[in-house]
């Protein structure tokens, strides 16, 4: 009989005793978050951003509704299902689902690039419904399974996870099958959009090799509607190489296995994310009577694969890794740190990524107080361009919940601290200076106060305990390690 952890609250980490009620210390930051989710909601599913991003985005769907299963259990659901709605015949879950009432030109590149009803149609595209044809990092198990955590008794008169898991099966088989590009069993992202952290320095060198499409082939909205500052937006040499890279894609109509791969690249986000999902799946099944078994193989498999692959020493945390050139990509981002969030770690990769974290590089709690999305020492630093300094409060939520697993409270008090004060003093803003928490990019950031709300709720957070360090050599037999089991309280929209 396999045994499953649900890991439990910690006593240690209180309201009170971290300043983070919002009748004390921060008053009105939970209305104030829960507004701008009710902003952004469209009836069916919520915008990112009123003005830079009109549609519904996969990974920020998952992020979304785990803050809005403290509003509403029911629209947390629907934020999701309406998701995979838009799923491919492939189990490929896209990265836009495109809202029909959204003029076309409100968003570039819009469902005529894409044109996925046509072009997808071999991999299984919807017929009635526009999508882009890439995918984003799969969080959505993890956030199924916190949805349905935040009210089971009406998850299941809605009977959500019966309908989410065969969806959840297919998307992670499609990452398996289709998306092991080096065949070592880790999945690529075929597009730097693919990683969620678009213009990364990790993307640089993979992307040097790309030819840019022609500068007048296209033409950007992203410089016209944001809000933002546009120097902080990726240049239009590297949006040429993104739409070169989507156009192959396209026009090999969306076929994994017929495509030569101009970029293909082993994220450490993107994998751990797909492991943590698949300690979700493994939650999923076992809650509705099913065998978690593969789950927790898979998600075993994962873990292994991404120490062997893309563990490296000598920087003390997880590098990217070019598959087409078959090397590591010997740039410090962020993305390296998000396997905290991953149990089972061994101890010698827990206790260099958390040095790593503190250290001179991302300087938590010395010089940063939110972990920044790059190296502060990297020679493409930024502190508020796009991914490459600044940092994202989706990313910090994942690395404080990593740092409280690991067993690193202060740190993670303080990160989740210093998130409250961020997003409050930011309007919500899509990402701030981790120096400065100077706001930048839209404001009235859905996941933003997704995960502000999400913070706000927990009156603690779990996880997984000083068991769940293992050594190299001790590797435990299958459990369920999923870093949440906390509920908040729950109020009708
Ligand atoms: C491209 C929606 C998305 C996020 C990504 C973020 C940004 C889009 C863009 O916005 O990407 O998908 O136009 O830059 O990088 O993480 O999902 O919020």
């Amino acid at each position: 009989m396999t045994q499953t952890v649900i890991p439990g609250e910690p006593a240690h980490f209180t309201p009170a005793r971290t300043g983070l009620s919002d009748s004390g210390v921060r008053p009105g930051l939970r209305g104030a978050a829960a507004r701008v989710l009710l902003a952004n909601w469209t009836g069916a599913s919520t915008v990112p951003s009123r003005t830079l991003y009109p549609h519904q985005w996969s990974w920020d769907s998952a992020f979304i509704a785990i803050g809005l299963r403290h509003l509403s259990a029911l629209r947390a659901q629907r934020e999701l299902e309406t998701l995979c709605e838009a799923q491919w015949a492939d189990g490929r879950i896209p990265h836009i689902v495109y809202n029909p009432a959204v003029p076309a030109d409100a968003y570039f590149p819009g469902p005529g690039f894409w044109r996925s009803r046509k072009a997808g149609a071999r991999a299984g595209a919807p017929t009635g419904i526009d999508t882009s044809g890439i995918v984003q990092p799969p969080v959505h198990a993890l956030a199924a399974w916190l949805v349905h955590q935040s009210d089971p008794e009406h998850s299941a008169q809605r009977g959500f996870l019966a309908r989410m898991y065969p969806r959840l099966v297919a998307w992670h088989g499609y990452l398996a099958d289709r998306r092991d590009v080096a065949g070592q069993g880790l999945a690529s992202v075929v597009h730097p959009w693919e990683s969620g952290m678009d213009n990364s320095p990790c993307w640089d060198g993979p992307l040097a090799r790309v030819e840019p499409a022609p500068a007048g082939s296209f033409r950007r909205v992203d410089l016209t509607q944001g809000g933002g500052d546009l120097a902080d937006r990726p240049t239009d040499e590297d949006y040429g190489r993104y739409v070169r890279l989507a156009t192959h894609y396209r026009d090999h109509e969306y076929d994994d296995a017929d495509m030569p791969a101009l970029f293909a690249v082993e994220d450490p986000a993107f994998n751990a994310l797909f492991a943590v999902s698949e300690h979700a799946l493994a939650a999923i099944a076992q809650a509705l009577g099913r065998s978690p078994v593969p789950h927790l193989a898979r998600a075993r498999a994962l873990t292994e694969a991404l120490v062997d692959r893309l563990w490296q020493p000598a920087a003390g945390m997880f590098l990217g890794r070019d598959v087409v050139a078959d090397a590591l990509v010997e740039e410090r981002t962020v993305a390296g740190l998000v396997p905290l969030l991953v149990p089972d770690l061994p101890t010698d990769v827990v206790d260099a990524l958390l040095a790593t974290v503190r250290g001179r590089h991302f300087s938590l709690g010395d010089q940063t107080t939110l972990v920044p999305s790059y190296d502060l020492l990297g020679a493409a630093y930024d502190g508020s361009r796009y991914w490459r300094g600044p940092a994202w409060f989706n990313i910090n939520w994942m690395l404080e919940r990593g740092l409280r697993q690991y067993g690193a409270q202060g740190s993670a008090d303080a990160l989740a601290a210093a998130m409250l004060t961020a997003s409050a003093a930011s309007g919500f803003a899509e990402y701030v200076d981790a120096r400065t928490g100077a706001a930048h990019g839209s404001a009235g950031f859905s996941w933003t106060a997704a995960v502000t709300l999400d913070v706000l709720a927990r009156p603690g957070v779990p996880a997984v305990t000083a068991a769940g360090r293992r050594t190299r050599t001790s590797r435990t037999p299958a459990s369920t390690h999923v870093p949440d089991t906390a509920r908040g309280p729950e109020t009708a929209c």
